[in-house]
């Protein structure tokens, strides 16, 4: 997926690099503040439980930018996950190798005020308000942990790409049911002012059942809201269907396949929305 990079001078061998949490300015947190209280007020109900769980257990609810060392702390005691800083983003095996030891990366610097609603490197905001509250759930640390673990096997096999797949259509832009309704786990969902609203409410996208292989198929947009959004039924079942799998056939099988377009809907899909993809029409 990413060709090589240099690493920045000042990064360890693992691309990792100090947090230096007192060098956050003022106008920086108050950048999280904003960001924070945009989506906290509109998240509960749309969210998934677990995640606005996680803001809570972890601290994130008090103010600024927080502290990765004490973020670390208070999820090393409940899952065994570390926060560790880089300076943006790193070559797909280091970040594997981050995930398979239980530690999630995380950009250390925050947009700024002309990038409020896009950027296209992850920032702190994305990275830990994203992400990092779901890991204080054990059965979505594990699986992170096993897509950390399968990133190092697919790397060997020429398959980064279908599993980067996997980890765009649940992690970043995942949907799960929950009593009857959906609701937002994906990181770069609920990091989202905009998709927030569009991926649960708008008539545009498509809402298709979790299935792994039909995932790995299908190409995904970096440059706009989701034509389609997978929902899977419970953060166990994305654990087993992933952790219990031998991905290496799986991937054989796919080299015969076509890829599916991101707006792509089959018969045997299992349709929550068929989507009109009015959104994704108005921009050609
Ligand atoms: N680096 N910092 C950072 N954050 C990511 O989410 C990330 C990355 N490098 C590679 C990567 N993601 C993806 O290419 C993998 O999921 C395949
Ligand atoms: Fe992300």
């Amino acid at each position: 997926m990413n060709a090589e990079f240099e690493r920045p001078e000042g990064a360890a061998a693992d691309w990792t690099i100090a947090q230096d949490w007192a060098s956050y300015t003022a106008q920086d947190h108050a950048m999280w503040d904003r960001l924070f209280e945009r989506q906290a007020k509109m998240l509960p109900g749309r969210a998934v439980p677990e995640f606005l769980n996680g803001l809570d257990v972890l601290r994130m609810t008090k103010p600024g930018i927080p502290d990765f060392r004490e973020l670390s702390e208070r999820l090393m005691a409940l899952t065994g996950w570390q926060v560790v800083a880089v300076p943006g983003l790193v070559p797909d095996r280091v970040f594997f190798e981050h995930l398979a030891n239980r530690r999630f990366v995380a950009g250390r610097f925050i947009r700024r005020p002309d990038q409020i609603d896009y950027l296209e490197e992850p920032d702190v905001f994305h990275d830990v308000f994203g992400h990092v509250p779901l890991l204080s759930n054990p059965a979505f640390a594990d699986y992170m942990q096993a897509y950390g673990q399968g990133g190092l096997r697919a790397d060997g096999l020429g398959a980064i790409d279908r599993l980067a797949r996997l980890y765009w259509y649940t992690v970043e832009f995942g949907l799960i049911r929950r009593d009857g309704a959906l609701r937002l786990y994906g990181a770069g969902i609920v990091s989202s002012h905009g998709e927030s609203i569009f991926a649960l409410d708008d008539p545009s996208p498509n809402r298709l059942g979790f299935d792994l292989v039909r995932l790995m198929r299908t190409r995904y947009r970096i440059d706009d809201f989701q034509q389609s959004y997978f929902v899977i039924d419970s953060f166990d079942d994305l654990l087993r269907a992933t952790a219990e799998t031998d991905f290496a056939p799986l991937y054989r099988a796919l080299e015969d396949q076509a890829d599916l377009e991101p707006g792509d809907v089959l018969a045997e899909d299992r349709i929550f929305t068929l989507g009109t993809q009015r959104h994704a029409r108005a921009k050609i």
